[in-house]
């Protein structure tokens, strides 16, 4: 069923550090032809750090890791894209769809072609009013059943912080701040939430990494969060995020917005609110994630 490209395959299993990269945050997550060019930046980030990237999602009804040049075009360009979670997979691969892969299904594919490391910029979790919406992502559920560490600045911040804490908590998901205290909040620095974990850098991470998969009967058996905040000079300030978010979450009510288009509706209502400041720090924070993740991938063959 899956499709390994021959780079990715080799690397597999020779041991070479690999990372899984997304394609939702190209289709869904960030506009035409910049998400391009990104698609492309995170690629060469992961090589320039050492490691091999698998970009991932499902070609033609192809779960594919490591998607080549043509189909990147497609996904970043062609608005009949799907977005897939884990639960559409087998529907998408029927009626041979393309379709992106979020967090939940990108993390899915990477473990059942034996990658283990990923990175991203901001998670799903729990959307604010979730108590009515009762709209939580699929990506938390995921991270407590599937064993890949996902780097990230942490959950996106158009989402209810506290409570996606504590569902990673719920779930048994371990959240580990990278050379800090805080959870960050995506186009933040911090959130004002503490982490219970703190990893001085890539390399005790991946000792963390090493342990809980060495020991899945006794440690998580799923994933590990591990959070980077976002690079000072591009991080903008809580009050203007929380400025921004208080009108696209306005918006989204109006347009009465549900299920899996929520998302990314308020990040395009977000870059059009900050006049494209909030894509340049969400830009900014997935390259930093992609060497980071290369770097904890290295860290992890070296022990
Ligand atoms: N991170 C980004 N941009 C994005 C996403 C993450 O910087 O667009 C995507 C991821 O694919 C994540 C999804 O899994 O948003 C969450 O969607 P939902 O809230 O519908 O689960
Ligand atoms: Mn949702």
């Amino acid at each position: 069923m899956l499709h390994i490209a021959p780079e990715v395959d080799t690397a597999i299993s020779s041991g070479k550090p690999v990372v899984a990269l997304e394609s939702t945050l190209i289709s869904h997550g960030l506009p035409y032809p910049h998400n391009l060019e990104v698609a492309r930046m995170l690629e060469a980030e992961v090589r320039a750090a050492g490691a091999i990237p698998a970009t991932i999602g499902v070609v033609a009804g192809v779960p594919t890791i490591g998607i080549d040049e043509r189909a990147l075009e497609r996904f970043a360009g062609d608005k009949h894209v799907l977005k897939l979670s884990r639960r559409d997979l087998a529907a998408a691969i029927a009626q041979k769809r393309d379709g992106a892969t979020t967090v939940a299904a990108t993390i899915a594919l990477a473990a059942a072609a034996g990658i283990e490391f990923f990175a991203t910029g901001g998670i799903g979790g729990v959307h604010r009013e979730a108590q009515i919406s009762w709209d939580i992502s699929a990506d938390l559920s995921e991270l407590a059943r599937t064993p890949v560490l996902v780097v990230c600045a942490g959950a996106k911040a158009i989402l209810d912080l506290p409570a996606t804490l504590e569902q990673l908590e719920t779930l048994g998901v371990p959240v580990v701040g990278l050379d800090t205290d805080d959870f960050p909040a995506f186009y933040s620095r911090t959130s004002g939430l503490r982490l219970p974990i703190r990893a001085e850098n890539p390399a005790e991470a991946a000792q963390m990494w090493r342990i809980q998969r060495a020991n899945a009967h006794l440690c998580a058996p799923g994933g590990l969060l591990l959070c980077v905040p976002p690079p000072t000079e591009v991080a903008l300030s809580n009050a203007t995020v929380e400025a921004a978010i208080t009108q696209a979450l306005g918006r989204a009510k109006a347009a009465a917005i549900c299920g899996p288009a929520v998302t990314p509706f308020l990040l395009a209502a977000m870059a059009e609110m900050t006049d494209g400041e909030s894509v340049r720090t969400n830009v900014a924070l997935l390259r930093q994630n992609a060497h980071v993740a290369a770097q904890v991938a290295q860290a992890v063959v070296d022990l």
